[in-house]
């Protein structure tokens, strides 16, 4: 399946369905009255966020999306049938702004979140709506009000609960291969992640979910590489998974490279919990891990996970801290923060 995380959309809401202008007429019944039913509603066009998509790409195939036009009202004070909706369905995460991308309209987080991004035409009143006491046969109906089109730009940010970051080549597919069911490209030349990827990992008999990010190279918020065009995807990740690649020169530098990438690429993405992990051990000698353990440690300011991705030496144990932050950060949205619980008035 191919990816795309933005796409424009034209949609258009249906036109009112027009009233009715009818007269009773039976048999043996003089002045029957005013008998117009009411137009119907057109159709309304609403965004819904489903389970199971992670990508835009229906949108490249489709873009326009009309509901259908509401029916007149008919005789006997019959309604007309209201214009039936068009449904929208986008993937979890999806933003849905006006055309010049930056007012947000919706934001769908929630499986079965929806958002009325046009409502249809009202139906016009039949005749009947127009008797009085003064007027007893009124001639006339009001017309179904027209629907309105807007075009809006649709943007995935993907949600996962940790995202995978690292410079190419760090082994962050093979990584995300090694923990999931997701089988992502893995090869020893840079960026062969093109697009993010989503895994599920079971951790003790708990799911979370991991995204792998292509890769970042120093000038990537300049475009540089395939650019910082896919961190958008970390901004709703609740904790970072910062992997660097144990046979380079230096990994203290490897780190400050992606770091400041973050940085420059802001939204908050250098105050996320971030576990680090110098990866691909199962290829070093003992003095190399140690050489590459101090230049890390000096870096990141903290002590950094060793693991294997391809021999599974400290995945285990990577998991398990993962869990561990992502249940730190997740409590943390709902908890008051020290600062709060520590307020007296
Ligand atoms: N020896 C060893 N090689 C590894 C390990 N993890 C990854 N590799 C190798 O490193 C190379 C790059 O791995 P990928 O998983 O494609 O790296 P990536 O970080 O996803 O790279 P991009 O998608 O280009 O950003 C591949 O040749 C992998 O086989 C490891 O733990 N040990
Ligand atoms: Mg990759």
């Amino acid at each position: 399946m191919k990816f795309l995380d933005e796409a424009k959309v034209y949609i258009r809401s249906g036109d009112g369905g027009n009233g009715c202008v009818s007269f009773r007429r039976e048999k043996f019944i003089e002045y029957g009255g005013p008998k117009g039913g009411d137009g119907g509603n057109g159709g309304v066009v609403v965004a819904v966020a489903v389970n199971g998509l992670n990508t835009l790409i229906d949108y490249r195939y489709q873009q326009h999306f009309t509901a259908k036009n509401g029916r007149g009202g008919m005789g006997k004070d019959r309604h007309g049938a209201n214009g039936p909706d068009v449904v929208l369905k986008v993937p979890l995460g999806t933003q849905i702004y006006e055309e010049d991308g930056e007012t947000l309209l919706a934001d769908l987080a929630t499986a079965g979140e929806s958002a009325v991004l046009l409502r249809g035409g009202n139906g016009g009143f039949g005749n009947a709506r127009f008797k009085s006491s003064t007027n007893r046969a009124p001639r006339h109906a009001n017309p179904g009000q027209p629907g309105t089109e807007l075009t809006i730009r649709l943007r995935l940010k993907l949600i996962a609960d940790a995202g995978i970051v690292g410079l190419p080549n760090a082994g962050k597919s093979t990584f995300l291969a090694a923990v999931s069911a997701a089988r992502p490209k893995i090869a020893e030349y840079p960026f062969t992640t093109l697009h993010p990827q989503l895994g599920v990992v079971d951790a003790d008999g708990r799911e979370f979910v991991l995204a792998d990010i292509p890769g970042l190279i120093e000038g990537a918020h300049e475009g540089i590489g395939l650019g910082d065009r896919f961190l958008g995807h970390v901004e709703r990740c609740r904790v970072l998974l910062h992997l660097i690649d144990g046979t380079g020169d230096d990994a203290g530098a490897a780190y400050r490279t992606v770091r400041a990438e973050l940085a420059a690429y802001g939204e908050g993405l250098v105050d996320k919990p971030e576990i680090v992990a110098l990866n691909k051990s199962d290829a070093l000698g003992a003095d190399e891990i140690k050489r590459q353990m101090t230049l890390l440690k000096r870096a990141a300011k903290k002590t950094p996970l060793v693991i294997s991705a391809v021999s599974g030496e400290g995945v285990p144990e990577m998991l398990r801290a993962l869990r561990k932050v992502i249940d730190q950060a997740s409590r943390g949205v709902d908890a008051p923060s020290a600062a709060d619980a520590a307020w007296q008035p």
